[in-house]
């Protein structure tokens, strides 16, 4: 690993690894025993995907889009021992919610989870007169408190940074619209109290089709960034539209450490992209869509965690310098 190079965060020996297959030149590869979590894992689910793990404890912990069997759109907490075999709760999460007409559940998906001290986040998007993006904090991943929405309808992909930036809480989202938003750019804001959210920056838009197809019509926040010594390492989703509809690959972003709506490299080529049949088969095909990754500062290793085909979770390893590097050495910035 490149000695210069420093990566934040608590180290994380245990978390789920598995080194690049024999003959590979893949900058990430996929778990060999993928899918890590199937569809069915739980009695009534018809599907687990887009959901958000993070290190507790000894082990892991996380909140899991699981979408039930009258495709219900639900909310799941769980632990795991190894990231690997997870117990998630049959029983959709509750959140304690101080005023009724925000706290009313009407549907929840795509959850991230970032720690900021003994705190863990949750932001999803959450269903209040359309999508827009829910609020919550949890200690113990069993009683969760719901914040106020975060914005005004419509909004997807709310992704917290796991550090206050100039002073003030600071998120990624996705302005949308009510259906399957065929436009989207990334957006930055901050809050000095988790309620009131503004400093709106642009951070960036969907490329140029001739330039980088697979994020040519709109683009989302993927796992919380990460620290580094050359700026926020971010994961992010883009859509290609085809013929046959919409098509979900992952790619990478450095932004600027104390001003990061400033976009420093973007990646011109995907990481992952559907290619695997249960990437490419399901409820909704071609779609590999990131929502969590677990690190480990002292290797640089990284696991990400995503949603394939909108029915089964899927995990892919990869080296955050590498990452890295191939990020600036393909930027399309
Ligand atoms: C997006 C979100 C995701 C989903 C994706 C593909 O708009 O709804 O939850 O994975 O579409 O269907």
């Amino acid at each position: 690993m490149d000695k210069q190079l420093q990566i934040s965060g608590e180290p994380l020996p245990n978390m789920p690894w598995e080194e690049r297959p024999a003959g590979s030149t893949a900058v990430m590869w996929r778990y060999s025993a993928n899918p890590v979590i199937p569809g069915d894992l739980l009695p009534t689910s018809n599907s687990i995907f887009n959901s958000a793990v993070v290190p507790f404890g000894d082990g892991f912990a996380g909140v899991f889009r699981c979408d039930d069997t009258n495709r219900r759109m639900r909310l799941h907490a769980g632990f795991s021992k190894d990231g690997l075999r997870w117990d998630i709760d049959p029983r959709p999460l509750a959140f304690e919610c101080e005023d009724r007409e925000i706290g009313e559940w009407v549907y929840g998906y795509d959850p991230r989870v970032c720690r900021i001290g003994e705190r863990y986040y949750v932001t999803w998007c959450n269903g209040y007169h359309g999508p827009t993006i829910g609020v919550a904090w949890t200690e113990d991943f069993r009683t969760f408190h719901q914040l106020e929405n975060a914005f005004l309808p419509y909004n997807r992909n709310g992704v917290m940074f796991p550090r206050k930036i100039n002073g003030r809480f600071a998120m990624l989202s996705r302005p949308s619209d009510t259906g399957h938003t065929a436009f989207g750019d990334i957006f930055y804001s901050e809050s000095p109290d988790l309620e009131f959210w503004g400093r709106h920056r642009h951070v960036m838009s969907p490329a140029p089709f001739e330039v980088s197809a697979w994020q040519c019509l709109k683009i989302g926040a993927g796992p919380v960034p990460i620290e580094t010594s050359e700026g926020w390492l971010l994961i992010y989703h883009g859509v290609l539209r085809s013929c046959n509809g919409y098509v979900y690959a992952f790619g990478s972003a450095l932004l600027d450490l104390e001003e990061p709506w400033k976009v420093t490299a973007r990646s011109g080529p995907y990481l992952i992209s559907p290619r695997e049949l249960y990437e490419r088969a399901g409820d909704v095909p071609n779609v590999t869509f990131p929502c969590a990754a677990l690190h480990d500062p002292q290797t640089g290793r990284i696991a990400v965690y995503y949603g394939c085909a909108d029915t089964v979770t899927g995990l892919a390893f990869g080296h955050i310098p590498e990452i890295i590097a191939f990020t600036k050495e393909n930027s399309i910035v």
